[in-house]
């Protein structure tokens, strides 16, 4: 499609959505009604530009109301963060001959991704959130000089997609199996680090605990499809249940490491930390993803009667037990019913609680549980970077039914 098709498109389509998302939205995303409906990036112009809030080139979440009742996100919806620059499309133009080296294995060797795919492949649905989804909900908590930088992402910059992929302890067990000691897979990922500046500030290179090694898979497909640049392709190293940045695109190096990673993004980026303090390696590091749930419609005015309140729930790393729904802010709730398949323990479920609203405001929050007993808090205390947001009253929607 011609650059001039494309912005004639979104010029008159993305105009008249704008007003519908800032009716539809409420109380629920001011940041959405508010937000001038940006061009997307050349990298990701493929997307749907009506689909995406674009914070910047580097940071594009998904609209709430996109979330609907389908379990997958289509790939031109899925929110895209990007800490360094995104590479070329041309690091794609032959995928099965994309090389990743191998380490820290008896026999280190370098594969090429043709060469993945002839070892084995597994499918695995996955929850792929930024670690910072839900900052804007500690950010509106900041007082004082309290300051907190990063992207103000409210529940959008989450997805439920696909991968397709060989898993991580077959290559391993392939290239002789792991040394004793070993405690970590780090994942190197593939962008260039511009002349002059030091890797370790640059790199994405992130590592997570050796007991990933049973589910870790290195994906080349997503939904069904070869995985876009934008998302990882050729190749991406998936921790399931863990956070958006784990998740290491483009992966050229993956190795079995004794110690962490000590590029900044591992040891000074990701880290649990208090408002006052310096991130710092010994603090907890983002990793795996705690349970969460957030209504997805209604998000805006009702005729009174009956009406379907839809929402999705994921465990993180473990399976769902419940999710409560409740339309007076938390003061009572209701057992809300799972819909649609069940896709795992690492995929989020669709849930709705019909209800009968007569005319009045109500607040609709939804709370969610995991089978280790773990439940959604209803809020979460303020940490410096903003990570892990996971309270019930952040997402809440505000609507009024006439
Ligand atoms: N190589 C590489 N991998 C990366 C990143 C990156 O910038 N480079 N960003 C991470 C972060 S912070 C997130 S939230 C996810 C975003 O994945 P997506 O862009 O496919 O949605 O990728 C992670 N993996
Ligand atoms: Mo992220």
């Amino acid at each position: 499609m011609s650059e001039d098709l494309r912005i004639g498109r979104r010029g008159f389509l993305g105009g008249g959505l704008t007003a519908v998302a800032a009716a539809s939205v409420g109380g629920a995303s001011e940041a959405l009604a508010q937000q001038p409906a940006k061009p997307l990036p050349a990298y990701v112009g493929w997307k749907d530009p009506n689909a995406m809030i674009v914070h910047s080139d580097q940071t594009l979440e998904m609209k709430r109301e996109l979330f609907g009742s389908s379990l997958i996100t289509p790939e031109d919806r899925l929110f895209v963060r990007n800490n360094v620059k995104a590479p070329p499309d041309s690091i794609a133009a032959d995928r099965d001959g994309w090389r990743v080296e191998f380490e820290g294995v008896k026999q280190p060797k370098t594969l090429t991704v043709g060469e993945l795919k002839r070892m084995g492949v597994v499918t695995v649905a996955t929850v792929l959130q930024c670690s910072g989804n839900g900052r804007k909900y500690f950010m509106d908590k900041l007082t004082g000089d309290q300051k907190m930088s990063g992207t103000p992402w409210t529940v959008g910059a989450s997805g439920c997609v696909i991968w397709s992929g060989v898993p991580l302890k077959t290559v391993i067990d392939a290239l002789g199996g792991q040394f004793a000691g070993v405690k970590y897979i780090t994942g190197t990922g593939g962008e260039e680090i511009p002349a002059g500046l030091n890797a370790k500030d640059i790199v994405v290179e992130r590592s997570v605990p050796l007991s990933n090694l049973d589910n870790v898979i290195l994906a080349w497909e997503m939904n069904g499809k070869p995985l876009p640049v934008a998302h990882g392709g050729p190749l991406r190293m998936i921790v399931p249940g863990y956070s958006g940045v784990n998740n290491v695109k483009y992966v050229k190096t993956v190795a079995l490491t004794a110690a962490q990673t000590e590029a900044r993004i591992q040891s000074a980026n990701y880290r649990y930390h208090s408002i006052t303090e310096k991130p710092s390696p010994d603090q907890p590091a983002v990793w795996e993803q705690p349970v969460k749930s957030w209504i997805t419609s209604p998000l805006a005015g009702q005729k009174a009667g009956q009406v379907q309140i839809t929402g999705l729930a994921l465990g993180g790393m473990n399976a769902l037990a419940g999710v409560d729904v409740s339309i007076d802010g938390g003061k009572t709730w209701k057992k809300a019913k799972f819909v649609g398949p069940d896709l795992g323990r690492f995929a989020w479920r669709l849930f709705v609680l019909p209800a009968m609203l007569q005319p009045g405001e109500y607040t609709l929050v939804s709370r969610a549980r995991d089978a280790k007993g773990h439940v959604q808090p209803e809020d979460v205390a303020l940490n410096g970077s903003g990570y892990g947001y996971n309270g019930w009253r952040g997402p809440a929607v505000k609507i009024t039914v006439a």
